[in-house]
């Protein structure tokens, strides 16, 4: 069947009902829109994954911290769908700010600990839109599954947490991040780099990857290997850093002694375009 477009709450909830009629596995890809191949492999893999696809493309006013992000959040409704239609999502959920927020929430959903560091610290109130905002779309949906990025490594950690103590029965299925050939990992936000801007955002993989080969080679203190990747930073001066943290991958705080697996995130402005990104390392034993 081709592509549907729901508007309303009510719409998106009668498409997913007729599907579980037809004894349909649901998904949901949640996206704020202007999507990327990073966003569509997301929607591959739900698509691969289940018999029912809602893709909901929302800019959620409850997470920006900063009304200049918001108000300048890339829009492209017609590009989205055509993304969606080729990949054969069932439904796009696009719901108006007035549809999701008739008037001024005074409920939301707060999960501790996770939100402390890096994002919480630089973006207040950030987790508490997602967070809020994901609940709405699990209840409207309903979905069996959600799919989330690994290049947003602390929302998915917070999203975790949340299902976990709220107990809702969603499996989360995690997406390996995707990046352009340089390195630099797709973004909606990347639409806003001029092209001198988008060559010194490499600066950010470039210092999560040394980062990660010096944990790799043996370095087992946090304080050095964030040293040397503030080198490489460094080596751009065009591009200031937010922070550096090498983090539990679960809890997603600070560590100071690298014992296992770890999660390496960093948060850098180029120019008035702030990006994040993260990867993974292991030290090898021995
Ligand atoms: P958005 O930034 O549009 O991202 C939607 C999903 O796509 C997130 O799960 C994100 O991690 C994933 N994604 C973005 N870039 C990616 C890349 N290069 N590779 C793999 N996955 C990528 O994250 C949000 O929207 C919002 O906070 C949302 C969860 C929709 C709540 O409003």
């Amino acid at each position: 069947m081709n592509l549907r477009l729901a508007r309303t709450i009510a719409e998106a909830r009668a498409e997913v009902a007729a599907a579980r009629t037809r004894g349909l596995s649901i998904a949901v890809v949640p996206t704020m829109g202007a999507l990327h191949t990073g966003h569509a492999a997301l929607i591959e893999r739900a698509c691969a994954e289940s018999g029912f696809v809602v893709v909901t493309l929302f800019v959620n006013p409850l997470q920006f911290n900063d009304a200049g992000d918001y108000s300048n959040y890339p829009h492209n409704l017609q590009a989205d769908l055509d993304l969606c239609e080729e990949r054969g999502v069932d439904v796009v959920f696009a719901p108006s700010v007035d549809e999701m927020y008739p008037r001024a929430t005074r409920t939301h959903v707060d999960v501790d600990t996770v939100t402390e560091p890096m994002e919480g610290r630089f973006r207040p109130g950030h987790f508490r839109g997602v967070a809020t905002v994901v609940a709405k779309l699990f209840h409207i949906v309903q979905p069996d599954r959600a799919y989330f990025g690994e290049k947003d490594a602390q929302q998915l950690a917070v999203i975790r947490r949340m299902v976990d103590d709220l107990n809702f029965s969603i499996k989360l299925v995690e997406v390996p991040t995707v990046r352009e050939t340089s390195g630099l990992a797709m973004s909606s936000r990347n639409q806003r780099l001029s092209e001198a801007e988008r060559q010194w955002a490499v600066a950010l993989y470039k210092a999560l990857e040394e980062a990660r080969r010096v944990i790799e080679s043996g370095e087992a203190s946090a304080a050095v290997v964030k040293a040397r990747a503030a080198e490489v930073l460094a080596e751009y001066p065009q591009v200031s850093a937010e922070y550096l943290e090498i983090v539990d991958p679960d809890d997603m705080h600070p560590i100071e002694t690298i014992t296992g697996p770890v999660r390496i995130a960093c948060a850098i402005l180029v120019g008035k375009t702030r990006l994040i990104d993260n990867v993974r390392a292991t030290p090898h034993p021995g």
